[in-house]
């Protein structure tokens, strides 16, 4: 891990690097790992109220939709009518799971995204969208990354399979696998469901922070539901524009760790053979939950 992280030089954003939409209007810098302070004080009062209003509207249709864990620790991010301090989080958060949650200014390139993440620390996008954005956007911002993300590393087995993923990923950059790798990252972090014993539900936090997303893909009669199978998901095309039309199951968040054990060289190899899965497409002999 070391030897990755020292290869992360910039010390500011280079002119190649996609801009993050916060910082490079700010003209602020970054430290050499991409994070940057949280800036609490820049934020607005009209900030704070779209972050109240996204929050307030998003957990209002969360019984029935969500999954247990993210239900229970939502609380944990503590205040819900302005944007927390990361810092109170990081007390609650650090006692859980020995995560924390750091500043970043909007996307970051993946060696980084991935260091930060096999070192248990979260990115956190720090600003928010503007109140034109409040029911779509299409880059992560402070409202997608702490709602729908941090209340799920309060789960010991899920912030252990991150954490795996940053391993992974670390090691795909290096296979050049980073495309099969994100496909999972999207499938599970961002879209994934799970079985409960009342049904299914949401884990994935681009679902659990979309307003209209979370009840189409537990409910919506629409959408392909597959188990979840490494393969199958590495193979399929993702929509970034619209809705999804295919999720994946899993059973736990045991299982999803367990999934992620072995050594991943031998599955990048086999599907270097394999053709891609349009999104939605259904394969011989499946069938949807
Ligand atoms: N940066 N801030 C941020 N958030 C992400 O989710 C993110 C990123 N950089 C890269 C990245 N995701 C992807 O490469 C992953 O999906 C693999
Ligand atoms: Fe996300």
């Amino acid at each position: 891990m070391d030897s990755t992280a020292a290869s992360v030089t910039p010390a500011v954003y280079g002119e190649s690097d996609r801009p993050p939409r916060g910082d490079y209007s700010r003209g602020g810098t970054v430290l050499a790992d991409y994070t940057c302070p949280q800036d609490w004080a820049s934020y607005t009062a009209a900030d704070h109220d779209t972050y109240r209003r996204l929050y307030e509207r998003q957990a209002a249709q969360l019984p029935g939709l969500a999954c247990d864990a993210f239900i229970a620790a939502l609380p944990s991010l503590g205040v819900k009518d302005r944007i927390p301090h990361f810092d109170e989080i990081n007390e609650r958060l650090y006692k859980a799971t020995r995560w924390e949650v750091v500043a970043v200014p909007g996307l970051i390139p993946e060696v980084p995204f991935f260091t930060l993440l096999a070192n248990r620390k979260f990115p956190v996008t720090d600003w928010i969208r503007t109140p034109e954005e409040f029911d779509y956007i299409v880059e992560p911002d402070v409202f997608h990354d702490l709602f729908g993300h941090v209340p799920m590393l309060f789960d010991p087995a899920f912030a252990d399979y991150v954490q795996r993923y940053g391993q992974g990923g670390l090691k795909a950059h290096a296979q050049e696998a980073c495309e099969k790798l994100a496909r999972l990252y999207w499938y599970t972090v961002e879209f994934g469901l799970i079985r409960q014993p009342e049904g299914l539900r949401a884990y994935g936090a681009g679902i659990l922070s979309s307003v209209g997303e979370l009840r189409h893909a537990v409910q919506s009669a629409a959408p392909l539901r597959l188990p979840l199978d490494l393969p199958r998901a590495m193979r399929t095309r993702y929509k970034i524009d619209s809705y999804q039309s295919t999720y994946f199951v899993i059973e736990s968040f045991a299982q999803l760790f367990d999934l992620t054990a072995p050594d991943f060289t031998p599955l990048y190899q086999m599907l270097a053979a394999q053709s891609d899965i349009e999104a939605g497409a259904k394969l011989p002999g499946e069938s949807s939950a």
